[in-house]
């Protein structure tokens, strides 16, 4: 490219598609070769050139796929695991302020989200409940490994009406299960909607569990709950 067009480029902080989609790649890559120090300077570079968080923070997870894929291969172990989720929460405090506040003003509506019991994984959690946040929505997180009555009490004590559950492992995704009954002992089921996520889950065990609807990213989730606000819920 002539150098006068990457100057104005550059001035204008827009980038060509092809360096955009180039700057992202390299993003995924440093979470997927486990450089932090790199991914904070390259994130910079993104925010400075105008790519959307948003944008970045998908690539990111896009890397944290393929860390998953490379611990199922034996390639990786837990130690680049627990290396690849400390660089990404990083990464993910420098997207956090740029991540656009639709509204501003009173709450949506309350949402109460938690990581299932004997679930320890709360990356993606965290997104979801960034973005409810930026949508507008008051959020009770309630961390990770939560146990259901802990669902229930929050859901009681904040008068919420949505609940979201991050599932990670298949074996305790069943947990889900709990939280659903839990709230139908409390006479809550029907005030409440239930929707799940995480990498454990698919459409159909979401509803086998009980949930009212399921997620597969976190952006998803949000215009879910947007949704069910404008229906009022
Ligand atoms: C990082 C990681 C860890 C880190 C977690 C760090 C942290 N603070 O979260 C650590 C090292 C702690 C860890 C531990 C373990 N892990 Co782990 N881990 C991962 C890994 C590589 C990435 C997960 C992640 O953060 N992804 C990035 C985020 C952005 O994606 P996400 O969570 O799916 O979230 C997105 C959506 O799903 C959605 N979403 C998520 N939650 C919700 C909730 C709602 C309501 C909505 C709407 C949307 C939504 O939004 C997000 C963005 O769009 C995955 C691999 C994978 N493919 O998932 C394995 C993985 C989940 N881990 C696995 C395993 C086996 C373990 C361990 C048992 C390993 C061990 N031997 O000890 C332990 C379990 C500890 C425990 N009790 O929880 C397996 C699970 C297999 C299975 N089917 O059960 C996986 C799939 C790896 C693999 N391929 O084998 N892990």
């Amino acid at each position: 490219m002539p150098l006068m067009l990457l100057y104005l480029f550059k001035e204008v902080h827009v980038l060509p598609v092809q360096a955009k989609d180039q700057l992202l790649e390299e993003v995924e890559k440093c979470i997927v070769l486990l450089k932090g120090g790199e991914l904070e300077v390259l994130i910079k570079e993104c925010l400075k050139n105008g790519l959307p968080a948003l944008e970045i923070l998908n690539a990111m997870a896009r890397g944290m796929e393929e860390v998953g894929k490379k611990y199922e291969a034996q390639e990786y172990f837990l130690s680049e695991l627990i290396f690849s989720g400390e660089i990404f929460k990083k990464g993910m405090m420098l997207l956090e302020p740029y991540l656009k506040r639709e509204s501003e003003g009173e709450a949506k509506s309350v949402v109460v989200v938690g990581t299932v019991m004997n679930d320890l994984h709360d990356i993606g959690k965290n997104i979801f409940v960034t973005l409810l946040t930026a949508a507008g929505f008051k959020v009770v997180d309630l961390g990770v490994d939560v146990p259901p009555e802990k669902f229930v009490e929050a859901v009681k004590e904040n008068n919420a009406k949505i609940v979201g559950v991050s599932a990670l492992l298949t074996s305790t995704a069943p947990g889900i299960r709990d939280i659903v009954k839990l709230l139908e002992k409390a006479g809550l089921r029907r005030k409440v909607k239930v929707i799940v996520g995480g990498a454990a889950l698919t459409q159909e065990m979401a509803r086998e569990l009980g949930a009212d609807a399921y997620a597969e990213t976190a952006v998803k989730g949000v215009d879910i709950c947007k949704k069910w606000v404008a229906e009022s819920i």
